[in-house]
């Protein structure tokens, strides 16, 4: 039995450790370089944020997040479905959260996103009147818009509207509303939330046949003579692959249509996979070789990671002038949905911090590109 001197030295020592521990994980990312000063006369330096970031439930990750970081987007609580979840039931605990979190260190948010056909609502599900369905909408935005207006810096007021070959995609609200509901989707913000930037946002439209039908989409806006201030692509790329070409030529067109230009999701898989984008109903079946770092990234990818980064950092910098925030889906590899998408349980290395928050080599090629 111990005796209760000995269980108070032990708890003291106990509590002296975890402070060194503490400090020591402090004082380490206190010593690495920071991404938003690095980049800071550039562009926004951004990340996703989860439930337990937005919490601030580790002190030394908000510590890291508030070094490296000043923007953010939300991950999935703004999403219709955790913000609206009953008709008449908003959540925004969260949410509010998140904006007193970007206030404390000084991070502008993205909110994101206000009309998109996945993650809504359950109910959403058993209604087939046309008139409900545009009663949400309106609701929706109003309400939701309304409410962070003058608190956040920015929408993605419409998520993914286009198919691949940049037609329209048969969503609900396509289906219901008809063609003009993106425009209507701005329009509604644009009345709602007079101070807050307001986005289209999606994956693949820096390739040409989807970029040319978001393209139209937004000359559409446009001429209705509803405000649009920028276009997120959201970059969900593959190593090795990064279409560079098509990258830059979106730059420059999205630009010459005067809105700001946003990198919204960046990552690059390391992982085998049989297509590209991020559509998220997309699965493929695992087998023996779907996995295959699980003891670590070899050399060779880990190079070619970073070389990606690199180039892309230096074509972002090229085009400073257009792009204006670049996003991580992710503060680290371990955050990353891409551990489980397009298959469950993966390892994957797409981001610039590993698991424990270290940087990759990826990092310092970024960082370099930055002097
Ligand atoms: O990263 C998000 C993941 O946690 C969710 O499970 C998923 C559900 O749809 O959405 C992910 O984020 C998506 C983003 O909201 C829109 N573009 C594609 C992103 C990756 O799927």
């Amino acid at each position: 039995m111990l005796s209760n001197k000995s269980i108070t030295s032990l708890s003291t020592a106990l509590l002296l450790l975890i402070n060194v521990a503490t400090e020591q994980g402090g004082a380490l990312a206190q010593s690495i370089p920071s991404l938003r000063d690095a980049f800071k006369n550039d562009f926004g330096i951004g990340t996703a944020l989860n439930n337990a970031q937005i919490e601030e439930r580790d002190p030394q990750t908000t510590e890291f997040i508030a070094r490296q970081f000043n923007m953010a987007t939300p991950e999935n609580i703004m999403k219709s479905a955790l913000i609206h979840p009953k008709w008449d039931t908003y959540n925004f605990e969260l949410a509010d959260k998140l904006v007193e979190f970007g206030k404390k260190h000084k991070i502008k948010i993205n909110g994101h996103t206000l009309i998109w056909h996945s993650q809504l609502p359950m109910f959403i599900r058993g209604i087939k009147s046309q008139d409900s369905i545009r009663t949400f909408f309106t609701d929706h935005i109003k309400t939701v818009a309304g409410r962070y207006d003058g608190k956040i810096l920015s929408w993605d007021v419409v998520n993914e509207a286009l198919n691949e070959d940049g037609t329209m995609r048969k969503t609900v609200f396509l289906q219901q509303l008809g063609d003009d509901y993106v425009t209507e989707a701005f329009r509604l913000a644009q009345q709602a939330a007079p101070k807050t930037e307001l986005y289209y946002n999606d994956y693949n439209n820096e390739q040409p046949a989807k970029r040319a039908g978001c393209i139209a989409l937004i000359k559409k806006i446009q001429a209705a003579g509803v405000r649009i201030d920028g276009v997120g692509i959201q970059g969900h790329w593959h190593v090795g692959n990064v279409p560079f070409k098509d990258i830059e030529e979106s730059i420059v067109q999205y630009g010459a249509l005067g809105l700001k230009v946003m990198f919204t999701e960046l990552d690059i898989e390391v992982l085998p996979r049989n297509f590209q984008g991020a559509e998220v109903s997309q699965r493929m079946t695992a087998n023996a070789e779907s996995n295959p770092y699980t003891n670590g990234l070899p050399d060779t990818v880990q190079q070619q990671l970073a070389a990606d980064y690199e180039a892309l950092f230096k074509l972002f910098l090229k085009h400073k002038d257009k792009v204006t925030r670049v996003t991580f889906w992710g503060v680290n590899d371990g955050q990353s949905w891409l551990n489980n998408w397009p298959v469950r349980g993966r390892t994957n290395y797409p981001l610039l911090f590993d698991r424990n928050n270290q940087p990759k080599p990826a990092f310092y090629k970024v960082l370099a590109a930055s002097k």
